[in-house]
């Protein structure tokens, strides 16, 4: 009996979103969480796995690939040779060291710059046009890190990193959860720094289009425990489980989509932000960006009470003496 089908490497693959192709470098807790998060959604055709660990990498491909009957096709390459990688439209770098409990996200700098080093220029080497997604921590100092190694000629904004994306989502959950509601029924934006000095902008809280707070009424004690609770959830994650992974995998499979199917979405991620509120520095930060196919494309400029201003001003000095030697 033939079948006339042959099983040749060629055709065993039936690529139905073609050309579409994100890849994740560093395929830890994070990386694989975004990938299947990715995977689930179908967001790309081709998902590509970059780490350095090669055992460990062939067997989170193998796994994610015995699922297949049950998604999308979707390609899922994996290696630790950065060519696996050649014509992505997205690059998602999650590779370094993580959190130990207890330990703040400011930490992890100097173990982390120097992987960044070594990826970004391999990245560009492969995929000139990619728009780069940092996720790694201390998450807007790796992006302006990321920023400097690829130097001038790529076009700001293609290098941006996950930010606040994730920690708005944390505060409109518990908003949301607060008042009974769906998450969605809740809009509104942390910005600043992906960590400790984060600020939430209560003016820009919204429930069914509804203001929380009137503009410059100020947030009550109830408001800044959300925040903290904000602030303190991967701390206490992490103290619980070891690390993060779940959120960060969807927030950055959300990133993910807007950039692959240029939805121009507006969402909080990290980007340079000279020229607005009166930032005069190369501080890499977030606040609402719109995100397409080239990555960062506008930044908003959100309306901030006196004293929203007055604690962002705080979270990009912070910010600015861990990255003004970056760019000496
Ligand atoms: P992990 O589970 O230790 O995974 C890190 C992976 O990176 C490992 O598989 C390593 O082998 C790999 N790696 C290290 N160096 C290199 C290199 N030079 N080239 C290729 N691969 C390399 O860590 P986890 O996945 O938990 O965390 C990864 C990073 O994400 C950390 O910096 C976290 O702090 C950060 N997070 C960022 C979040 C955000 O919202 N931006 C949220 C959670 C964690």
């Amino acid at each position: 009996y033939t079948s006339g089908i042959e099983l040749t490497p060629e055709n065993s693959f039936h690529d139905k979103l073609g050309h579409k192709k994100v890849t994740v470098v560093g395929c830890g807790q994070v990386g694989m969480a975004i990938a299947y998060s990715m995977l689930n959604q179908t967001t790309a055709g081709t998902i590509a796995l970059v780490d350095m660990n090669k055992d460990k990498l062939e067997g989170e491909a193998k796994d994610l690939e015995q699922g297949s009957a049950f998604h999308q096709h979707v390609r899922i390459l994996a290696s630790d040779e950065y060519s696996v990688s050649q014509g992505s439209h997205l690059v998602i770098v999650t590779a370094g060291a993580a959190q130990k409990p207890g330990e703040s996200r400011l930490n992890l700098l100097d173990r982390n710059v120097g992987i960044m080093k070594n990826i970004i220029p391999q990245v560009l080497a492969f995929s000139p046009n990619a728009a780069i997604c940092i996720v790694a921590n201390p998450v807007d100092i790796m992006t302006a890190v990321a920023a400097k190694i690829a130097g001038p000629s790529i076009a700001p904004g293609r290098i941006f990193g996950s930010g606040t994306c994730l920690d708005s989502s944390r505060l409109r959950s518990l908003i949301a959860k607060k008042l009974d509601l769906d998450t969605a029924a809740v809009t509104g934006y942390v910005i600043g720094e992906h960590g400790d000095s984060s600020v939430p902008v209560w003016s820009s809280v919204r429930v069914g289009g509804v203001p929380l707070l009137k503009f410059g009424q100020e947030p009550t004690a109830l408001h800044d425990a959300i925040h903290k609770e904000v602030v303190m959830s991967a701390y206490d994650v992490i103290q619980k489980k070891g690390y993060t992974n779940w959120a960060v995998g969807l927030t950055s499979s959300f990133i993910a989509n807007a950039v692959v199917d240029n939805t121009r979405h507006i969402m909080p991620v990290s980007t340079c932000v000279r020229g607005l509120y009166g930032i005069e520095e190369d501080i890499f930060t977030s606040m609402p960006c719109t995100v397409g196919s080239t990555g960062v494309q506008r930044v908003i400029n959100l309306p901030l009470t006196d004293s929203e201003q007055s604690k962002l001003k705080q979270s990009t000095l912070t910010l600015w003496e861990m990255q003004k030697g970056i760019w000496n």
